[in-house]
């Protein structure tokens, strides 16, 4: 009870910051019960479980209505003030000598605000620049004590408050969602044990193995430095050249050129802490482990052409996406896995675990399921929360810790220290999105923009004069894992790391025969954008390692001859324990959850049946689809039996922003269709990516007159319904959606 009075003095309103419902009692829920009674037998940090659990919201419990945080700022009924909580008499005038004379230097108000103005941006993230975020909780399955100490995993149903926050990487803070990248996937727990921040990304692996090759790479990737292009993409020059000399990136480049470059949503994409971490029990005794992230919605992308038209229509995309899913209560969850091994089991595998460019395949290691987590409330504040939020992957809790992999060593440095530029100074934890629920006390002192007010004349330790407080937590603190030293210091690397090809040949050969021609359409498309040939070469070269029958397809498409293959720096002998892995299918996770919060265009225009839109519209929406009525333009249209309400148009809304589209025909022919050109070019789009359609009466004509085949029994993804639409007449549609994309249709060029 003292550790939550001290933390009520040091941000008394934090835990309303996470939605908590005003009352002390948790809500009622399941899982809050059964957390609860552990709270009962308590010591003070659960004491601070407590007062999370009603913090975190249980289904169906609405934490936007939370009690204000202190920082949370409404000017409803308020006047208009100065930044001193002056009244400001006149906000459009500024302060003259005379009706047409000079501006005086004395105006503060005025002085005040331009002032304020123009220091308003600060640097964008380096890397990861453009992102969305959301707060949400983290639920525990079970307790995992016998693996970990770590706070959120200490009782079954224990719920832990967390904000994450998804982004690209190449591209500035204004540039558009769909780029071909990976997106981050970064979570902040805030445990009652301080904040663990498990910073990972949509691609288990990563480019390099050591931080040292960081700088190169991410010179590499951004626009090039002489003139700024291209923006928000790495099909150019300087990055091909750089991952075409640095082998060890192949198997990642694999992933990135996968549809996993192109998500349909943040919703339907799983994530990874992609190093090897520790989890260390309350003995001591510590497992490798490795953390996976899985969508309830299932795995699902975009492909290339639908990708870059809606970067066009929408640069916002995901970020809309993410937004208008939450703000629908449409929350979207993940299930965390983890992967626990031993150091000996580790020891015997045919890589190297240290290896951020290696997976440990399920096969080998299955993922156990120990969670869930739940995004369920957008920020109130986009730069606030989202934009200020510094995720580390130093903050590490108790139970948590590093493996020795080369590369999580340097993160463990760098987002510290890129936070210290980015936010203005080493206090950057004491901004609200960032400060832990578990109270601070520490005797670091001052700096820029210090908020604590620290009591006292002690700022030392040890000291009498303070009681000796704040006092070492000794074995209730961190507790680091005690590794025996390794050998002597070289700048070299284990002998494992320089095996390159393996795993991206698994990756290649698990792919379904889909997703490998979109590998080498993607190799094709970004390697035709080099303007240095040799580059292609050396990709090429590179790749006659990971597949013949992938290289030969690139090379074809480049119109090039395949060349020798590239030397192998591994010249020993390993044996991979797994040769397939269909989990790296994206079509292993197909969700759980059907059409839930899937978006479908129903194509309308004067004339079409106002019953079948009805129907179409009760069986999508009921099974929690969203569907829009998009016509010639917005507003009242004559539809066959009444009016239509047309909420979007072709050309604010084209269909390629949709994951399925219904044409709504009537009984008369649908020349109003058939005779818009936008319609028939997004009826072909929607077919030459994959997606369901349904036509209804005459409607079918549009869709022959757009090119597509509506006899092909062959195509389960296009539905010809009758005149009258019924209930039973939409479900062949709905199976469609639910399996997301029809790519048996696919040909390379597109036909339609
Ligand atoms: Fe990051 N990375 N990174 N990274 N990273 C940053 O930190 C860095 C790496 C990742 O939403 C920066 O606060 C180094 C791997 C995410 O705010 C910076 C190395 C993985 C985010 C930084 C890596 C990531 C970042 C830029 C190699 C997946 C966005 C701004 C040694 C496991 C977090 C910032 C957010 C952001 C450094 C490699 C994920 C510069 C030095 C591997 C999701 O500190």
């Amino acid at each position: 009870v003292d550790a939550l009075a001290a933390q009520r003095a040091w941000n008394s309103d934090k835990p309303a910051e996470h939605g908590r419902k005003g009352a002390t009692e948790p809500p009622e829920g399941e899982h809050f019960a059964a957390a609860s009674a552990a709270v009962g037998a308590s010591t003070t940090s659960e004491s601070n479980d407590n007062d999370k659990l009603g913090g975190a919201a249980a289904p169906g419990v609405d934490t936007t209505t939370a009690p204000l945080s202190r920082v949370r700022n409404d000017a409803t009924d308020q006047r208009l003030t100065t930044n001193q909580g002056v009244p400001v008499g006149d906000n459009q005038n500024s302060l003259k000598s005379g009706l047409r004379g000079p501006t005086l230097l004395k105006d503060f108000i005025l002085r005040e605000k331009i002032t304020h103005f123009d220091h308003e941006r600060i640097p964008e993230r380096i890397v990861h620049a453009r992102g969305s975020g959301a707060h949400g909780y983290f639920e525990a399955y079970e307790a995992l004590t016998d693996l970990t100490r770590a706070a959120p995993f200490q009782q079954a149903g224990k719920v832990t408050p967390v904000f994450v926050r998804f982004s690209t990487v190449a591209g500035e803070r204004g540039s558009k969602d769909t780029a071909r990248d990976v997106r981050g996937f970064a979570v902040k727990f805030y445990t009652d044990e301080g904040n663990w921040d498990l910073v990972g990304n949509n691609i288990p692996v990563f480019f390099i193995q050591d931080a040292m090759k960081f700088p190169d790479l991410v010179h590499a990737v951004k626009a090039e430095p002489h003139h700024g292009m291209p923006q928000a993409a790495s099909a150019h020059d300087t990055f091909w050249d750089f991952v075409s000399l640095m082998p060890e990136s192949t198997h990642m480049l694999t992933w990135v050129m996968s549809d996993r470059g192109i998500p349909r949503s943040y919703r339907m994409m799983q994530g990874f802490g992609v190093h090897t971490f520790r989890l260390v029990n309350a003995e001591g005794q510590s497992v490798f482990c490795k953390f996976h992230w899985s969508p309830k919605l299932g795995t699902h992308s975009l492909v290339w052409d639908e990708a870059v038209k809606i970067s066009g229509a929408d640069p916002d995309f995901h970020r809309r996406d993410l937004w208008e899913a939450i703000e629908a209560g449409d929350f979207p969850e993940w299930e965390l896995g983890l992967q626990i091994f031993s150091e000996e089991q580790a020891e015997a595998f045919s890589f190297d675990v240290l290896d951020a460019t290696k997976i440990v395949p399920e096969e080998l290691v299955p993922v156990r399921p120990v969670g869930r987590l739940v995004l369920n409330r957008n920020p109130d504040n986009f730069f606030a929360e989202t934009e200020q939020v510094a995720f580390c992957t130093a903050h590490v809790i108790p139970g948590i810790d590093f493996s020795n992999d080369p590369l999580l060593a340097g993160r463990i440095h760098s987002y510290v220290d890129t936070q210290i530029s980015r936010l203005g100074g080493p206090n950057f934890h004491e901004i609200p999105i960032n400060s832990p629920i578990a109270p601070v006390h520490n005797n670091q002192r001052d700096g820029m923009h210090r908020q604590a007010i620290h009591r006292g004349r002690v700022s030392y330790e040890p000291n009498s004069l303070g009681g000796g407080c704040p006092f070492q937590a000794g074995g209730a603190g961190f507790v680091s894992f005690a590794e025996p030293p390794q050998g002597d210091e070289v700048r070299a690397k284990p002998e494992k790391f320089a095996e390159h090809f393996a795993q991206a040949t698994l990756f290649y050969e698990s792919q379904s025969p889909a997703e490998q021609r979109h590998i080498a359409a993607a190799f094709r498309f970004e390697l035709s954008k080099l303007t240095v040939p040799a580059i292609r070469v050396r990709v090429v070269s590179m790749l006659r390692n990971v597949s013949e029958e992938l290289a030969a397809q690139v090379a074809s498409g480049l119109g090039m001859p395949l060349p020798e293959p590239m030397p192998r720096a591994f010249k020993g002998k390993l044996t991979p324990e797994v040769t397939a892995s269909p989990t790296l299918s994206l079509l292993a996770r197909p969700g759980e959850e059907g059409i839930r919060s899937r978006k479908i265009a129903a194509f309308v225009h004067a004339g079409s049946d106002v019953a079948a839109l009805a129907t179409l519209q009760a069986a999508l929406t009921g099974a929690g689809a969203s569907v829009r009525v998009v016509g010639p333009h917005v507003g009242t249209l004559q539809g066959e039996g009444g009016d239509i309400d047309a909420d979007a148009s072709f050309e604010n809304e084209p269909g390629f922003l949709f994951d399925a589209i219904a044409v709504i025909g009537g009984d008369q022919p649908v020349e109003a269709l058939s005779g818009d050109g936008r319609v028939l070019e997004h009826l072909r789009d929607a077919y030459r990516h994959g997606k369901p359609l349904l036509a209804t009466g005459m409607a079918a004509r549009v869709l022959s007159m757009a090119g597509i085949d509506v006899e092909d029994d062959q195509d389960p993804a296009v539905v010809i319904a009758g005149d009258a639409l019924s209930e039973e007449g939409v479900r062949p549609f709905v199976e469609a959606i639910t399996a997301h994309r029809n790519f048996d249709r696919e040909t390379d060029p597109s036909l339609v």
